[in-house]
């Protein structure tokens, strides 16, 4: 029983080589579906809009869609298909094609979407020789040509920004009734139906496909596109390659034990969503489908892209990139963003999906995990030791082995025997926990869960109907079928403070191996004809009644996610905002909870890839993204543990953890100077810990990544187009981790030359003229990170040891002036925890500086929150006539204050200004 995890476990621990599997996993050719349809090229699409069908209403456009067959003289109808164009607000549009009349209901994916959508106008401007043009109420358009049918969509400088069915890569295969078997001449059984359409073979594993073939297709291009990006997770680059030579980008949660640098293979998490750019604008498509998906990008500038194909397809312009999604199942489903700025579309995404809500505020500082603290012990020397090493952090987490014997929701009675007391310890100190619940659950007799589960009939089925099997962490395992909403609701009970005794509000939950992981099933995951509850009103008949594992896989880590998260409302009567971190990801999990890149390992390469997979997912509306600092697999050695943890406390999520079979590596564990090293990376990261939660307010109301590609901010300046080796932080800091041994320098790109744009070194407030490349010294302790002119940035420098202690005390506030002499920049301040922000319990409050007087105001009138904080130090970077006299203005209070000068004259502090945060100031300045 105890035998899949272990094999694992000592595969690693013999030192057997290091790499994936990759025979555990589908080609493309090995994906019926894939090959299939990728090897379709018509030179004309068989598919045609049926122009006497066309009717407008409320924001929809619909007609019928036929296939006709193109290959001869006869106009031969073969299928008919339902369209709806509809016009959404800002900008985007939404194609659907499924089929008029299928044989059961197609699987349309069901929780990525935050809500439904918000419909914009819809009108038919002109109607003439067989092309309609139609346009919403900005005046964005839609050219529709009938036959065959392509859609152009406009954006409003009338640009043709988006096509689809340009290369006539439209499909969607019909579902169908088994065809009898025939007896041929010869008196032999013949299937007449291609091979695979009712079955397929992976390894030892067989796929029923009871539904037959029912893959989807189509292809958007992006004229005068120099780059695409998204469809995260992969380990690529940001700018998604050409995959003309190899296999496409493939979408389909995986746990991919090992997995590789530089590859297009799916992993853990599978968001459909890509986004063009050029110096002329920025495009997106949003593919709304939860089945295994396959991307092809084409550059047309890309020197492997064979220059007959350019001349063809865009008549000689190197500038375009066309792309293909190739879906196994459900129906074309397609939202388009037109822009027409980066921020613009990445927005357009998060209008549909969400953005994630504003997370606890302990949940941004520094999190010490490790499979495994192994008991109370442990956890309490590890937590001793951060303080007696002085090094702050906020979490400390339980991975798998804190469970009776791989039991969730209960606790190893002996290595854990009084979890409330260890919680009671840690938040004495401000500090919280985080405990592991992965969705495979023990079938072991008298476990409630499984008992539960089997008697209620919770659990996923077999393709014959009975609670699936597979081998997960416990042994022999099921799954809860979280899509059915009794079993939801029965899970998030699990979280209930009486259900799971030791927990309370300050402990909060990992969602590992959702994608979901079963070690012995087709690549490592659940088989596509397992059954997953379906709503009884689409019909409970034979196929109708239950919808496949191959229709929901990548939604499936989604639903677990959001079933924890109502649950963790629920325990504490919706008071107290939730930590989740998940490993699988699909569109809309930003809502529910943090997402990290999986098992890596200690390796250079790791740490450098950790900068494009954060940032394509970031762009993809997953903000809260880090990866396992130091290296899952293997031990990192004191430099790379150095540059990880420095360039960590500049990600989102800020986690050190190892696997079991590691050396064990607390920061403490090193030699002095390396702990030293660790120590300062972590103040690094308290003293921005306002910031942060600054951004993570900002992004809960603006939907943009708090982390962001350079092109976002400068999308006219086309070497930012490729850049994934550093990026902003917001539109306010610039982070270039050093990802390389042993360099004395990096080169640093710092963009904005043409807005004359002043870039800060954070270290000694040196200002940089932007001018693209320069090169940057560093030493071990330096990560070039810079502060862009024209922002204030609020700092605390008062470290201790977890967040909450650092709640009241004073800011300094750092002010990078710009080439005007002037800078501003925002605030956002709550109790951390709760959900009273709702009810207009918090600051967000902005600072402005001009040269005669520096203010701090709240827009919002309604909004207050009581802090006790207040205003240290302000350092002014930048300066060129410093002022004679500064006086500070709150409420009645006046107050002169005293000046320094430092650093050549040109950095002036204000010392003690002393208001308090929780009202507006204002410091007039006199020359
Ligand atoms: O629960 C054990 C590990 C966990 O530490 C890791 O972070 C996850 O990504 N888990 C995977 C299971 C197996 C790892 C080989």
């Amino acid at each position: 029983m105890k035998s899949w995890g272990l094999l694992l476990v000592a595969a690693l621990a013999i030192g057997s080589s290091f790499g994936v599997h990759k025979n555990n996993f589908k080609t493309c050719d090995q994906s019926g579906f894939c090959k299939r349809l990728r090897s379709f090229k018509p030179e004309k699409s068989q598919y045609s809009l049926n122009l006497d069908t066309v009717i407008v209403h409320g924001n929809v456009l619909s007609a019928e869609v036929n296939t006709v067959d193109t290959t001869t003289q006869k106009r031969i109808i073969l299928w008919h298909y339902a369209l709806r164009l509809s016009a959404l607000v800002d900008g985007t549009f939404r194609v659907e094609i499924d089929e008029a009349d299928p044989l059961y209901p197609r699987y349309r994916t069901q929780l990525a979407l935050n809500g439904e959508p918000k419909a914009d106008g819809l009108k038919i401007v002109s109607n003439e020789n067989g092309i309609i043009t139609v346009a919403n109420s900005q005046g964005h358009k839609v050219i529709i040509t009938a036959e065959p049918l392509k859609l152009e969509f406009v954006n409003l400088a009338g640009d043709v920004a988006v096509i689809l069915n340009d290369n006539a890569q439209l499909m969607v295969e019909p579902l169908r009734v088994k065809k009898e078997r025939v007896d041929d001449e010869d008196t032999n059984l013949v299937e007449v139906e291609e091979e695979g359409t009712w079955g397929e073979n992976f390894k030892s594993h067989h796929d029923s496909k009871p539904r037959g073939n029912e893959a989807v297709s189509l292809d958007f291009s992006f004229p005068e596109a120099d780059n695409v990006y998204g469809i995260p997770e992969h380990t690529d680059k940001l700018a998604l390659r050409t995959t003309t030579s190899g296999d496409p980008y493939r979408l389909y949660n995986l746990d991919v034990f090992e997995y590789e640098l530089d590859s297009r293979m799916a992993i853990y998490g599978a968001i459909p969503v890509v986004y063009s750019h050029g110096p002329k604008r920025t495009a997106g498509v949003f593919w709304h489908n939860s089945a295994e998906t396959w991307v092809d990008v084409v550059n047309y500038a890309d020197s492997t892209v064979v220059s007959s194909l350019v001349n063809l397809v865009t008549g000689g312009q190197k500038r375009r990139v066309d792309t293909r999604f190739i879906s196994e199942s459900g129906i074309v489903d397609a939202f388009v963003f037109l822009g027409e700025k980066p921020a613009d579309v990445f927005r357009q995404y998060t209008q549909l999906t969400g953005s994630a809500p504003i997370p606890p505020k302990f949940s941004l500082a520094y999190h010490q995990c490790r499979w495994n603290y192994v008991d109370e012990a442990d956890v309490r020397g590890v937590d001793d030791n951060l303080d007696n090493y002085d090094i702050p952090a906020d979490v400390i987490w339980l991975d798998i082995e804190y469970t009776d014997r791989k039991k969730y929701f209960t606790w190893d009675p002996i290595k854990f025997p009084h979890p409330s007391d260890m919680v009671a310890n840690l938040t004495a100190k401000g500090r919280k926990l985080v405990v592991i619940v992965d969705p495979h659950v023990k079938r072991e007799a008298g476990y409630f869960l499984h008992e539960d589960a089997t008697e209620l009939g919770y659990y996923v089925k077999d393709k014959d109907g009975k609670d699936y099997e597979g081998w997960c962490w416990p042994g022999s395992s099921s799954y809860l079928d979280f899509f059915d909403p009794a079993v939801s609701k029965y899970n998030s009970e699990r979280y209930l403070f009486e259900n799971f005794p030791g927990t309370s509000k300050d402990v909060h939950l990992w969602n590992d191996m959702n994608e979901p992981s079963v070690f012995n099933g087709p690549e490592i995951t659940m088989p596509k004809d397992c059954r997953h509850y379906k709503p009884p009103q689409d019909g409970n008949d034979g196929l109708a009644a239950f919808w496949e594992h191959r229709h929901v896989h990548n939604e499936y880590g989604l639903w677990n996610v959001r079933s924890t998260h109502e649950g963790m409302l629920q325990r504490v009567d919706n008071k107290y905002r939730p930590f989740i971190l998940t490993r699988s990801a699909f569109s809309g999990t930003q809502r529910y909870g943090a997402v990290w890149t999986g098992d890596n390992a200690a390796e250079w390469g790791f740490l450098a890839v950790s900068v494009p997979m954060c940032l394509s997912l970031s762009v993809a509306g997953v903000s809260f993204c880090g990866s396992d600092v130091g290296g899952f697999f293997k031990y990192p050695e004191p430099e790379l543990m150095t540059r990880w943890y420095q360039a960590g406390a500049f990600q989102p999520f800020f986690r050190a953890h190892s696997h079991i079979e590691t050396k064990r590596r607390e920061p403490w564990l090193y030699e002095a100077p390396t702990t030293a090293l660790l120590r300062d990376a972590n103040r690094r990261r308290y003293a921005l810990i306002d910031f942060w939660y600054t951004l993570f307010y900002e992004h809960s109301v603006d939907g943009l990544p708090v982390m962001r590609p350079l092109f976002q901010e400068y999308p006219h300046e086309e070497d930012t187009f490729t850049i994934d080796d550093q990026y902003l932080l917001g539109d306010k800091l610039l982070i270039r981790p050093v990802v390389q041994p042993g360099v004395s320098s990096v080169p640093v790109y710092l963009p904005g030359a043409a807005q004359r744009t002043l870039w800060y070194d954070v270290d000694s407030y040196h200002a940089h003229h932007a001018a693209g490349y320069f090169t940057q010294d560093v030493t071990i302790s330096k990560i070039p990170v810079y502060q862009r002119g024209g922002i204030i940035i609020p700092r605390k420098e008062r470290i201790r040891r977890s967040s909450s202690l650092m709640a009241d005390d004073p800011y300094t506030l750092v002010v990078a002036l710009d080439v005007n002499g002037t800078a501003q920049g925002s605030l956002y301040i709550d109790d951390g925890e709760s959900y009273e922000y709702r009810n207009n319990k918090y600051i967000y409050a902005k600072f402005k500086y001009e040269s005669n007087a520096m203010t701090y105001s709240f827009p919002n009138e309604n909004a207050h929150y009581p802090t006790r904080s207040w205003v240290e130090r302000i350092v002014i970077a930048g300066i060129k006539t410093p002022p004679k006299t500064a006086k500070l203005h709150q409420g009645d209070k006046q107050l002169s204050l005293q000046m320094t000068l430092h650093k050549g004259n040109d950095v002036l502090v204000v010392r003690k200004p002393g208001a308090n945060m929780a009202h507006p100031w204002k410091i007039t300045f006199s020359y």
